[in-house]
C-alpha cells in the first residue's frame, strides 16, 4: 500500500470507528438495554467484567468499584493492563482501540479465555462512547500510562505519566446525563448485590465496593468487601440461609464437561418453593435455558433411579413427577459457553444445545456420589419426594376446582369482582384492593369502563409458608385467578401460567400507605412472584401510590406523596394551612381516590419488574419465610417498610 492509500485507509478506519462511536450515543439502548437506571448501572457491570475476564484468566485478583462524591465510577483491577503498544492495523495505540472502537474488546488476543462480558458483551468503548468524560490510567511495562477522551472522543494521545513496577488498569469515567436523562444517580445496594454475586460467582477474586457519597458513624466511607472462597457453596449459603435445611451439607461440583466449564451448587430445605438460579458466562439467565434443562433431567433421573432402587416408593399409588424431586430445593448452575445464544423475551435464555448433556452428566455424577455417601440424606430427600407427589395430587384436585369456576368454563366470575364494561383486556385494570370498606370506596371512584374491582378480604395467604394445595384451596388467591382469567399447571409443571386469556394487561395492587398496607402488598406480591411470575415478567403488575396528606385551605386542596412535598405545599400557601394524615384508603372519599390514586391522568403507578431474581427470592424467603431474626433485622433496618426493589 503506498503512503497515500495508507493514510486513506487510517481516516476511513477512524472514521468508521467514530460512526460506531457515535451510534452508540445515537442508540444507546441497542448497546446497554435502556438509558434508564438499568442501563446506567451496566456501563459498571461493563468495565467490571473486563477485570472479572481478567481474573478468569488467572491473570487478577483484585477489583475496587469506588463511586465518586460527584457519582462518576472508577474501577481498578490489578491485571495485567490494556496494552498500550501500537496497534499496527489502527495505526494507534492498543488502548485507544480498546477505548474507541466498538467490538474491539479483546478481539487482538484470540488466546486468552473470554467469555464474560455484560448482558451485550459490548466493552469498555460503549461506556466511554455514554461518558461525558473518561480517564483510562495503565499501568504496564514499568510506566503508568493515560488517555483521557470526552465523549468518546480522545483528548491527546496516549501518555507516560509515570514509573510503576505493578500492572493494572483503572478507569474513571462520568455517565452522559444528556443521554441518561432520567438520573445519573448511583444505587449502592444495586452495585453492592451485582459484585456480592460476582464474587460468589468467580471465588477467589476480592472485589472491593466503596460509597465516597456517604460516610458511616466513624467517618468512613461506606464500604464492603466481597470474597468467596468456595463460590457457589457459600453463594447458596447466603441465598438459604433464612430457610431451615432437610439435608446435612450443600451439595457441589465444578469441572469440565465435553470443554464446558459446569458449576452446580444444591441443597434441599425443609420448604415448599423450587429455587433455581442459573448463569451464563456471570450473567443472570430469568428465562432459563439448556443448561437449566441439563440440570432438572440430572436431577431427576438420578433422584428416580435412586428412589426406585431404594423400594421406598412401592408402596405409593401413583407416579412421581419432575416437580416433585424439586420441592424445597435451592440450587445454583453456573457455565461459562464460549459462543452463548441467547433467546427469550429479555435474552436471558440459554440456547445452545449441547450444554444440556454437559450439565446434565455432572449432576447425575454430582449427586449420585452424594447419595451413596450420605445415606441419611437421601433418605430424607426421597421422603420428601414422596410428600411432595402426595401433596401435588391433593393440589390437582383443588386446582380443578379453580379451573372449573374460571370464567372461560363457564363457572363464572368471583361474586366480590366489580367487572369493568370494556372487553379488549389491553386496556382494561383490575384493582386488587384491601379491605371491603375500600373496595366499596374504588368501586364508587372508577371509571367502571375500563377500571375493575377485586376486594380482598385481610391478610392474604402467606404462600412462602404454606403447601401447594393450600394455596389452590384459598378463597382469595381462588378470586384472583378467576377474576384474571388466567388458567395454571401442565404436567410438566404444575404452576405454569396461561396468560393468554388474561382479562386485564394491569393489575394494580391498591393498599393504604401504612405498615399493614405494605404487609398486606408484600404478601401480594409474594403471591404472584411465586405463582404468577409470568405475569410480573410480563409488565403487568403494579402499585398503586396514593397519597399520604391532604393539605387544604380554604377552597384549595392539594395532595402531598412525601413529608418533602407536604412541607412545600405548606410553605406556598403562606402558612394557616390544615392538614389531613390519611391513614388509609377508607379515609379518602370516591372522588380524592380518582383524583389521586386512580385516574391514569394524575396518578402514579410503580411497575413491578424482577430486577434481580436472586435477591427477589431470598428477600421473600427472609420477609415471609419461617426465621424471624433475620427478619426482624431487616425490618428494622428498613425502618417502616422494606420497600423491596421487585
Ligand atoms: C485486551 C488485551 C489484554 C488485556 C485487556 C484487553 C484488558 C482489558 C481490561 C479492562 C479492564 N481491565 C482490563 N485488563 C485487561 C491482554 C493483555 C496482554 O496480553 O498482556
Amino acid at each position: 500500500m503506498s503512503e497515500e492509500a495508507k493514510k486513506n485507509q487510517y481516516s476511513a478506519d477512524s472514521i468508521q470507528a467514530l460512526e460506531g462511536m457515535e451510534h452508540v450515543r445515537m442508540r444507546p439502548s441497542m448497546y446497554i438495554g435502556d438509558v434508564g437506571v438499568r442501563g446506567l448501572h451496566h456501563l459498571v457491570y461493563e468495565v467490571v467484567d473486563n477485570s472479572i475476564d481478567e481474573a478468569m484468566g488467572g491473570y487478577c485478583d483484585t477489583i475496587d468499584v469506588i463511586i465518586n462524591e460527584d457519582n462518576s465510577i472508577t474501577t481498578k483491577d490489578n491485571g495485567r493492563g490494556i496494552p498500550v503498544g501500537l496497534h499496527k492495523k489502527e495505526g494507534v495505540s492498543a488502548l485507544e482501540v480498546v477505548m474507541t472502537k466498538i467490538g474491539a474488546g479483546g478481539k487482538f488476543d484470540k488466546d486468552s479465555y473470554k467469555v464474560s462480558g455484560g448482558l451485550h458483551g459490548v466493552g469498555v468503548s460503549v461506556v466511554n462512547a455514554l461518558s461525558i468524560h473518561l480517564k483510562a490510567t495503565v499501568h504496564r511495562e514499568g510506566k503508568i500510562w493515560e488517555q483521557e477522551y470526552e465523549r468518546g472522543k480522545t483528548l491527546y494521545p496516549v501518555k507516560s505519566i509515570g514509573e510503576s513496577n505493578e500492572t493494572g488498569t483503572e478507569v474513571t469515567f462520568m455517565p452522559d446525563d444528556t443521554i441518561f436523562s432520567q438520573t445519573t444517580e448511583y444505587n449502592y445496594e444495586t452495585l453492592s448485590n451485582r459484585m456480592r454475586e460476582l464474587s460468589y460467582l468467580n471465588k477467589g477474586v476480592t472485589i472491593t465496593l466503596t460509597d465516597k457519597r456517604n460516610k458511616d458513624e466513624k467517618g468512613e466511607f461506606i464500604s464492603e468487601t466481597f470474597y468467596s472462597e468456595e463460590g457457589l457453596k457459600e453463594f447458596i449459603k447466603f441465598l438459604d440461609g433464612n430457610r431451615e435445611p432437610l439435608i446435612r451439607s450443600v451439595i457441589s461440583m465444578e469441572g469440565e464437561k465435553n470443554g464446558i466449564p459446569v458449576e452446580v451448587a444444591m441443597v434441599y430445605n425443609t420448604g415448599y418453593t423450587e429455587n433455581l438460579h442459573s448463569y451464563v458466562n456471570n450473567i443472570n439467565t430469568h428465562e432459563g435455558g439448556t443448561h437449566l434443562s441439563g440440570f432438572r433431567r440430572g436431577l431427576t433421573s438420578t433422584l428416580k433411579k435412586y428412589a426406585d432402587g431404594s423400594g421406598m416408593l412401592d408402596k405409593l399409588k401413583f407416579e412421581v413427577a419432575g416437580d416433585d424431586f424439586r420441592e424445597g430445593l435451592t440450587a445454583i448452575v453456573s457455565v461459562k459457553v464460549a459462543e452463548p445464544q441467547f433467546e427469550g423475551q429479555t435474552k436471558t435464555k440459554l440456547g445452545n444445545r449441547e450444554v444440556t448433556s454437559a450439565v446434565s452428566q455432572a449432576v447425575s455424577e454430582m449427586l449420585t456420589n452424594y447419595l451413596e455417601e450420605h445415606p441419611d440424606d437421601a433418605k430424607s430427600v426421597v421422603q420428601k419426594v414422596i410428600l411432595a407427589a402426595q401433596a401435588r395430587h391433593a393440589a390437582a384436585k383443588a386446582r380443578e376446582m379453580v379451573q372449573r369456576k374460571n370464567p372461560m368454563t363457564g363457572g363464572g366470575l368471583p361474586g366480590k369482582l366489580s367487572d369493568c364494561s370494556e372487553q379488549d383486556p389491553t386496556k382494561c385494570e383490575v384493582f386488587l384492593v384491601e379491605g371491603d370498606s375500600a373496595g366499596g370506596t374504588a368501586k364508587q371512584g372508577r371509571d367502571r369502563n375500563f377500571q375493575a374491582i377485586l376486594p380482598l378480604r385481610g391478610k392474604i395467604l402467606n404462600v412462602e409458608k404454606a403447601m401447594q394445595h393450600k394455596v389452590f384451596e384459598n378463597e382469595e388467591i381462588k378470586n384472583i385467578y378467576t377474576a384474571l382469567g388466567v388458567t395454571i399447571g401442565t404436567e410438566e409443571d404444575s404452576k405454569a401460567l396461561n396468560l393468554e386469556k388474561l382479562r386485564y394487561h394491569k393489575v394494580v395492587i391498591m393498599c393504604d400507605a401504612d405498615v399493614d398496607g405494605s404487609h398486606i402488598e408484600t404478601l401480594i406480591l409474594t403471591f404472584f412472584f411465586r405463582y404468577m411470575r409470568e405475569l410480573i415478567e410480563g409488565g403487568h403488575v403494579y402499585i398503586a401510590t396514593p397519597p399520604l396528606y391532604l393539605v387544604k385551605k380554604g377552597s384549595k386542596r392539594r395532595y402531598a406523596w412525601n413529608d418533602e412535598e407536604r412541607d412545600e405545599i405548606i410553605a406556598s400557601m403562606n402558612g394557616g394551612a390544615g392538614i389531613q394524615r390519611y391513614k388509609g384508603l377508607g379515609e379518602m372519599n370516591a372522588e380524592q381516590l380518582w383524583d389521586t390514586t386512580m385516574n391514569p391522568e394524575f396518578r402514579t403507578l410503580r411497575q413491578v419488574s424482577i430486577d434481580n431474581a436472586t435477591e427477589s427470592d431470598r428477600i421473600f424467603s427472609m420477609l415471609m419465610g419461617d426465621e424471624v431474626p433475620p427478619r426482624r433485622e431487616f425490618i428494622e433496618k428498613n425502618a417502616v417498610y422494606a420497600n423491596i426493589d421487585v
